[in-house]
């Protein structure tokens, strides 16, 4: 396995198909300077590419999910810097992955930190997270999706509050307003993580994918297109007829849940 500076990789889960991404930079709050950031972008690459993992969980320690950019490695950016390094372009790599990513946060989701949560799949809590885009606060805005996955998320009400102000919400405000699904005491968090990423993990991969794929859509596009590529994908489902057989006989679902089609 390669080794990282800024995260930790492990495979985990009593299948071992769930690829664990744990940010590593405790001292700084788990700030996503670049280096960190180019490295969880290679870490989900090597996980998609694995056929024996089905679900990728990013997570960071008790105190801090991310505290946001890393403001000491920002400070000197310039517009023009900016534009022709293309800050932050890094974060493609993780939206494009075709598996599941479910975030499991103790601690600080602060900016970028938030929007990495919110470019996840799923967002398990734990009880003592805090979320918020506190870049107002620092002359800023957020840059990663803060003002664009946000009120999806939340609606805009709320989230105009959330960017505005650069208040933080705890765990169970944001499980009410649909932020984060579900809310776990801290030392429960990663383990209830992995259970959910199993239980994804026993579904065949390549649907998985089409549906990940199909939700994901209702933020790209119109109801009538975003249902026609709904229809699409589920008919597409059809030429899989070996996995709707088996998933409708209760077959064991090892036997084509192998990542091959
Ligand atoms: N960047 C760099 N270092 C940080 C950051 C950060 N975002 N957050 C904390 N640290 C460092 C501190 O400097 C400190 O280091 P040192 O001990 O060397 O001084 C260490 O982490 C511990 O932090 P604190 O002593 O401040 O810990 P507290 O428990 O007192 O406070 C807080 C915790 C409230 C989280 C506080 O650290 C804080 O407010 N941090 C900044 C939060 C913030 O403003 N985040 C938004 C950053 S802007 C942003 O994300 C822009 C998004 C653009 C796109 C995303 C790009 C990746």
């Amino acid at each position: 396995a390669p080794s990282y500076e800024n995260i930790i990789v492990d495979v985990v889960g009593t299948k071992k198909n769930v690829g664990l991404i744990q940010l590593n930079r405790p001292k700084a709050l788990n700030a996503l300077c670049k280096p960190l950031f180019q490295e969880i972008g290679k870490a989900v690459k090597d996980f998609e590419n694995n056929d024996s993992i089905a679900t990728i969980i990013i997570t960071g320690n008790e105190k801090a999910f991310a505290a946001g950019a890393d403001i000491k490695e920002m400070q000197n950016n310039t517009y023009s810097t900016n534009q022709k390094q293309g800050f932050l372009q890094e974060w493609e790599d993780i939206s494009n992955c075709g598996k599941p990513i479910i975030a499991a946060v103790n601690g600080f989701a602060l900016g970028g930190g938030c929007e990495l949560a919110m470019l996840c799949d799923i967002i398990y809590a734990g009880e003592k997270a805090k979320f918020g885009q506190p870049e107002i606060n620092i002359g800023t805005i957020p840059g990663a999706g803060g003002t664009q996955r946000l009120p999806r998320y939340v609606g805009k009400s709320k989230a105009m509050e959330i960017v505005l102000t650069g208040n933080f919400i705890d765990a169970h405000e944001a499980e009410k307003m649909g932020l984060v699904s579900r809310v776990f005491p801290v030392d429960k968090l990663l383990e209830e993580t992995i259970k959910l990423a199993e239980r994804i993990g026993t579904h065949s991969p390549l649907i998985v994918k089409m549906a990940k794929q199909a939700v994901n859509q209702a933020y790209e596009t119109t109801l009538r297109s975003g249902l026609q590529y709904e229809k699409s994908l589920f008919y597409g489902t059809f030429a899989t007829v070996s996995t709707i057989y088996g998933e409708f006989h209760g077959e064991d679902r090892a036997n084509y849940s192998n990542g091959i089609f």
